[in-house]
Parts: C-alpha cells; structure tokens; sequence
C-alpha cells in the first residue's frame, strides 16, 4: 500500500532506507535554474570540471534579473547562455516567462524527479512529479550526475473533499492550509494531496497549492497523475510524457489533514506573512493603493483569463495601480491572440513582461504606507521593496475585482460566477527555448566583469571561538539575511559586494561588525532561514567570516546551504538557554572536531557568562564530513 511520493522515491533512491528521519540520496532527472541563483550554479558546475550534464533534461531559465538597468543583469545572461550551451543545457530566453509556469508546460513529467535551485521548484508536483528546491551547489551535483540527498521526510495526506463554490480558488485552499500548519508547519514533510476533491482541480489549480507549500516549509508536495494530468499535457502536445500514477488504496501516510472544500470562502494572507490568513470578508474593506498579478502562483492562462473578464469593459479605481504579468510566453500569446490582453489593457491595467517582476522587488514597488494585494506566494516585510508597505497575498479573482472597487472585497461581490472555457490545444511555440551546443568544446563562455569568484571556506579549526554578531527572533527569512531588490539582484555572481547588504534588514551595522570581529557567531529563533533557495544567504556569511549559527530550528533549504558552506548549523538543545545568551557575548567551542564527530551534541562555553551550553548537530555523517572539511567543494576536492 504505497503512496505517490513513496513510488516516486523508491524509484530514484541510490542509497539509504526510506525511514522519515534517515539521510536518503536519490538520483535526479532534471534540473532548473533561474538566473538570480543560477550564475553561482554554473560558476560551481565548472568548478567541478564537467564536460555535458548527465541529467536527462536540464534547463536555465532567465525570469529574476530582468530590468537590465546596468551591464551586469546581460552580462549574467551572456554567462549562462554561454555556460549552458557549452555544458548540455536548455537555455529559457527572458521573454519566455517564469521557470516553473513554463517547466509546468513544457518539461514536468509525471513519477521523475526535479531539483531546483529555487524554493518554488515544487511547482511541478501538480503533475505528479517529485519536485524539489535545493541550494545551488547541490543543483550543480545532480547536473554532474550526483545523487541529491536529504533527511527522509515524514509523507502527510492533505486530503481534499468536495468542490470549491464560486468564486473560492486554489489560492485559498493552500492560503487555509497555510492558516492550519503555519509557515514552518510543512518542515521536514512532504504533502501529498488525495480525496474527491483532487478530481475538481485542474492542473494550473493543483500547482498554485503545489508552488506554495514552499510557505508551509515543506520538502516538496505531490498530487497523483490522473486523467486531468493527462488532459493537461495533451494540450500542450506532450500526451507522451504523461503515466498515471496514483496512490494505493488503504496508502499510509504519517498524518492526515483534511479540508472540505465546499466550507472554504474567499481568503488573504494579511502583512507580513503567508501564515496570518482570515476570511477576505473578515478583514474588511480596506483601502487598496497597488493590486500586482502574477508570478509563478498565479499566472496560468486560466488565472488571467478570469482576471481579464473581471476587468472586460470596466475601469480600475483612480487610486489603484493595477499591474499583470502573465506567467509565461504561452499564456502571454494566448491572451493577446483572443483578445484577453485588450479587455485588460483598456481596464487600465500595466502589463509587464513575463517575469517575477514585483514578486522579488525588481519593480513596482508600493508607495509608502501602502497597502498591496499581491496574487504571490510571500508578503515578507520589505520584499516588495518598501518597507512600510501592507502586502496582502490574495487570489486574483479577489485581486481583480479589488482593483475595480478601490477596496479589499470578497470577490462574490461581483456577481454571477465567470466560466472559462478552456482550449483543446495551447499555443506551443518552443522558439526561445535555445537547444544546447551539439559540440561544447566549440562554445566559449563570456564572463563579464560583474562574475567575481565565490567565497571558499577553510578546514574547521580544531577550537573555534567569537561572539555573538547579531540576536534575532523566530522566523527569520532570507530576504533578511541577504535582501534581494531592483539594486542588489544584480549583484548575485559578486558575493563581495552582496555581503555588505547581509542581515542589514535587522541591523544596518552588521556587515561591519562582522569584518571588525573577524566574524562570529548568529543567533537566531524558530524557523530560521526560511524562505529562497538562494544560497547567497550563506555565502554572504561565509564571506564575513561567520562560522556558526546557533538557533532553536532551521528551515530546510537554508540550512544544507549553510552545510555545504561550512557553516556551522547548531540548534539549542534546551530552547531556554536562548534567552540566556546575549549580543557581544563571547562563545568557545573546544575540541569541535572531535565533538561533531563523536556525538550529535557539542558543548559550547559563553565566556563573558562563565556558562556552559548544549547545542544539538542534526548532521548526517556526510555532512558532518563537508562541515569538517570546510564546506562542499572542499570535502570534493579531498575525496579526488
Ligand atoms: C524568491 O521567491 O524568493 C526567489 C527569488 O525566487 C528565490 C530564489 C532567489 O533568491 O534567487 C527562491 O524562492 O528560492
Ligand atoms: Fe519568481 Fe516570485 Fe516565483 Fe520566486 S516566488 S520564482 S521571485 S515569481
């Protein structure tokens, strides 16, 4: 009796027991890079000095870095068209629309496995795949043809019963599941959707609450591949790549969580997280400055398609700035060919191009004060690129009819629900979709002048000792370890320059601290880390010296990222011991090597306190070696 995600795992495990706990390493089918994480994933993949990916289909995407308002955004896109054609790479043009729209449409496969060097890679779960997002280091191994491991997550059942009423999407299925589990609800768990209601989603639905258990913290989250998986792919030519997969009758799972879709109503994720979620009709009608739809949650071509006939023959109010950006080239053409666009142009919406545009603050960002509705995944304070501003996360339904009335308002308001009716076939043109070199050594990579080398980590010391640089609170994200915004997403192939923005968000000063101290230590809360894939979050620390992070629990992604950089990620065994350990104080660790080796507990002296503490290493024996050679590359390097 076996559930989806266990068939797809014991199809791809190369080493290890698939027990919820245990380190497992599984091989990876295909890859995805974007271009904000995807400089330093092609940078580390020549380090490794492979000739062709021995994936079976990789691709690299261009949708972060797209307002080119300087040289070093193209000359990053030269760089990883270059790099990638050489090397065996699908190169996605910019223009041809968010990495996982696009991968949804034209390369998901039903039962294979996808690692991601962004936290949304999930995405592709809504085919039936397992989909996962990882730092970029371990995307460049799995291209190299390395296995991905990771801590077995424990499998949980969403189950879905019933049918949605009008006017209740997608976006508010995972929005409530969001409000059950809580942002770090989904941590070490893989979700895995079942019950009548999978029957009622389309695929474009299914991957709005796939993309967004990135907020719960989830490994990743599956739905099975039926007869909508198959319909899906049919449209998009590509009936080949579909097999059916479903769970067994009577699959366990470690826990099941079930929601009634009929009971659910119109929901918003309020400022600042995708977690603080109440009714739409609850939080009243507030007045709304900025409404932004798009990025890869919301941006199918059914999602615009109700948007546009929201927006048919109306007009948005005078104080609202309406922008859509399409998802994808495929949903784009589309809608300019049957007249969609139109009906949203003359409403007075801006469209952009087929970006993350707003969603990662490259644009668009609100006035102050302001309050924004947002169809994304994440309303982190200052993302948007405006501190003060109030971004709520809402469907677009709700957002488009928002944007006609000035206010939040439940979208029921608008009247008689809208029927989409959807194409046989989609608008399949793969032209900038650029095939890599048949010959690679043929290709010469152009590296521009904005790609400075990345940080390398030395050999763990035998005694390690500094203090304590900065204390921060529960749920601390990566936009507040490494921002990321029009001025600094440019700036991702140069570390340097990146690490004196790091954890600024918290502490203007702590880029310089950091270097007068010669680096030291972090405390952080619950949940730390949560947030991107981007490994730059490491890396910055990495390159002021940092040697360890001590907090009461770590959010996935970014804690492998701090491994592979030979950061040191500890976890308060007692939680009180956090409230008594203080800022400047002085830490020492003895005998570090041999303790990590020996036990998964390390003593740690605070010596301005005269106080001795226990900090847990939730390591496997792998990465206790990458932590105790200095990192990745290193731990590479010795075993040639
Ligand atoms: C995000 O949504 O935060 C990003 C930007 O897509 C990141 C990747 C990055 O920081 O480059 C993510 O989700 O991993
Ligand atoms: Fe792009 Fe936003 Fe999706 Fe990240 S969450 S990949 S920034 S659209």
């Amino acid at each position: 009796m076996k559930n989806v995600s266990l068939k797809i795992l014991e199809k791809h495990l190369t080493s290890g027991e698939l027990i919820a706990g245990k380190e497992i390493s599984i091989g990876i089918d295909q890859t995805l890079t974007q271009d904000s994480t995807g400089t330093m994933v092609y940078l580390q993949l020549e380090a490794m000095k492979i000739q062709r990916v021995k994936t079976q289909k990789s691709v690299a995407y261009i949708d972060h870095n797209t307002l080119q308002t300087g040289f070093e955004n193209a000359d990053d896109h030269k760089y990883i068209q270059t790099v990638a054609s050489k090397h065996g790479i699908y190169f996605s043009k910019p223009g041809n629309g968010i990495c996982h729209q696009v991968h949804l449409e034209r390369f998901g496969k039903p039962g294979f496995t996808l690692l991601g060097s962004d936290s949304h890679t999930p995405t592709c779960g809504a085919l039936g795949m397992l989909a996962i997002g990882a730092g970029g280091l371990d995307v460049a191994v799995a291209m190299a043809g390395g296995s991905y491991n990771l801590i077995m997550p424990e499998i949980i059942n969403v189950k879905l019963n019933g049918k949605l009423k009008p006017w209740v999407t997608a976006k508010d299925i995972i929005l409530e599941l969001l409000r059950i589990l809580t942002v770090k609800g989904g941590v070490g768990k893989i979700i895995e959707y079942s019950g009548s209601g999978v029957e009622t989603l389309s695929i474009p639905e299914r991957a709005t609450i796939t993309n967004m258990g990135a907020e719960l913290g989830a490994t990743t989250s599956v739905f099975p591949s039926d007869e909508i998986t198959l319909t899906f792919l049919k449209k998009q030519k590509r009936e080949n790549d579909w097999s059916e997969l479903k769970a067994d009758i009577g699959a366990s799972y470690s826990k099941t969580i079930e929601i009634n879709l009929d009971d659910l109503e119109p929901l918003a994720a309020k400022p600042h997280s995708p977690d603080n979620v109440d009714k739409v009709k609850n939080i009243g009608k507030i007045k709304v400055d900025q409404v932004a739809i798009g990025s890869c949650t919301n941006s199918s071509f059914t999602d615009m398609m109700k948007v546009a006939a929201i927006l048919k023959n109306k007009t948005i109010a005078p104080s609202v700035s309406l922008v859509i950006a399409p998802g994808s080239k495929q949903v784009l053409t589309m809608l300019a060919k049957n007249g969609a666009l139109a009906d949203m142009i003359s409403s007075g919406a801006r469209i952009l191009e087929s970006a993350c545009g707003p969603c990662i603050g490259m644009g668009q960002s609100p006035a102050s004060d302001a309050v924004s509705l947002r169809t994304f995944n994440r309303n982190f304070e200052g993302r948007s690129g405006t501190k003060s501003a109030q971004v709520y996360l809402v469907s677009p339904e709700t957002a488009a009819v928002s944007a006609i009335t000035g206010c939040l308002t439940d979208p029921h308001e608008f009247g008689a629900e809208i029927k989409i009716e959807i194409p046989d076939e989609f608008e399949i043109n793969d032209n900038l979709i650029i095939s890599p070199a048949e010959d690679g050594l043929k290709v010469e990579v152009v590296r521009g002048e904005n790609i400075k080398p990345f940080p390398l980590n030395k050999e763990l010391s035998k005694n390690i000792e500094g203090k304590i640089l900065i204390k921060l609170g529960d749920n601390i994200t990566t936009d507040d370890i490494m921002p990321s915004n029009a001025k600094l997403l440019p700036f991702r192939s140069n570390v340097p320059y990146l690490s004196e923005f790091c954890l600024t968000p918290c502490d203007a000063d702590f880029p310089k601290k950091a270097k007068e101290n010669g680096g030291g230590f972090i405390i952080g809360g619950i949940n730390y880390g949560q947030g991107s894939s981007r490994e730059h979050a490491a890396l910055v620390l990495l390159q002021l010296g940092v040697k360890g992070v001590i907090a009461k629990s770590f959010a996935r992604i970014h804690s492998d990222n701090l491994v592979n950089s030979g950061i040191i990620p500890m976890v308060f065994e007692n939680a009180g011991d956090y409230d008594k350990i203080n800022l400047n104080n002085s830490i020492e660790i003895e005998n570090i090597i041999e303790q990590i080796k020996n036990k998964n507990k390390i003593l740690i002296k605070n010596k301005t306190k005269n106080l001795l503490f226990t900090a847990l290493i939730n390591l496997s024996e792998r990465q206790k070696e990458i932590i105790i050679a200095g990192g990745l590359l290193n731990s590479v390097k010795n075993k040639k």
